[in-house]
């Protein structure tokens, strides 16, 4: 009996014990429950405001976008707006000049055609915008020269394999003055025409400048001969055919 009486007791004890432990523990983890519940009640309320904040400065952001890029397209729709009105008027300003010369051309060929008058002179010939007389008689070339200038002309100045085709056409076999002379030194065109951009047409080895001939000086005037179509610097004095050349100016 004294044996079952002790484990009475010892068992009473026991769980007297875990009553007080689990007592404990419940108190602890009451304890620890509040004080966290707070913490986390802090935390999310934290994040409340934040989200909030993030929210706003979102709504902010985007209202601040849509009205930069609101403005920003306004501004850049009036520029070209502008720019296009501007252009506009520049090219029609040039079209309307460029229509009025076209008129006036127009103008002047109807002239022209409906005219009676031919574009040069009895005896002489068209070629391109000029008029080209052949003389009646060889002359040295600085009679030639005159002779044209008095007509209003100048001798023929060659701006083109057309143009002296044309010539070569015309002098028919005879020899021709042309209006080239280097009587000063160097090579020029009667009429100003810069030499360094005409086409040449001299024979192989001219100019030469050649003083055999026994006259005096060298060669300064330039002659187109039949033997070769071509051009030779001969002296000034010999009578040669010449080419007088006139402007057509409408
Ligand atoms: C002649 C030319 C003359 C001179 C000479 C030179 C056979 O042509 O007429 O201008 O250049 O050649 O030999
Ligand atoms: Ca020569």
């Amino acid at each position: 009996m004294r044996g079952a009486e002790k484990l009475e007791m010892e068992t009473d004890q026991l769980s007297e014990n875990n009553v007080y432990v689990n007592t404990c523990d419940r108190n602890v983890w009451r304890m620890k429950n509040t004080s966290a519940a707070k913490e986390i009640q802090a935390a999310r309320s934290t994040k409340h405001r934040v989200i909030l904040i993030l929210g706003v400065l979102l709504i902010l952001t985007f209202i601040t976008v849509v009205t930069v890029m609101s403005f920003l397209f306004i501004y850049y729709s009036d520029v070209k707006h502008n720019l296009t009105e501007r252009i506009m008027a520049y090219y029609s300003s040039d079209n309307q000049r460029i229509m009025e010369l076209l008129g006036n051309v127009t103008e002047e060929l109807q002239k022209i055609k409906s005219s009676s008058d031919p574009l040069c002179s009895k005896r002489w010939m068209q070629y391109g915008l000029s008029c080209y007389f052949i003389s009646l008689s060889p002359r040295p070339w600085n009679v030639s020269k005159k002779d044209c200038e008095d007509m209003g002309a100048h001798l023929i100045v060659i701006n083109s394999e057309g143009e002296m085709n044309f010539l070569r056409g015309i002098a028919n076999q005879r020899f021709v003055w042309l209006g080239l002379t280097d009587l000063d030194g160097t090579w020029k065109w009667v009429d100003g025409t810069p030499y360094d951009i005409t086409p040449k047409f001299w024979e192989k080895d001219q100019p030469d400048d050649w003083t055999g001939h026994g006259y005096g000086g060298g060669e300064d005037c330039a002659v187109l001969r039949p033997s070769s179509n071509e051009w030779n610097d001969g002296h000034c004095s010999p009578n040669f055919w010449y080419v007088c050349e006139k402007k057509i100016i409408f």
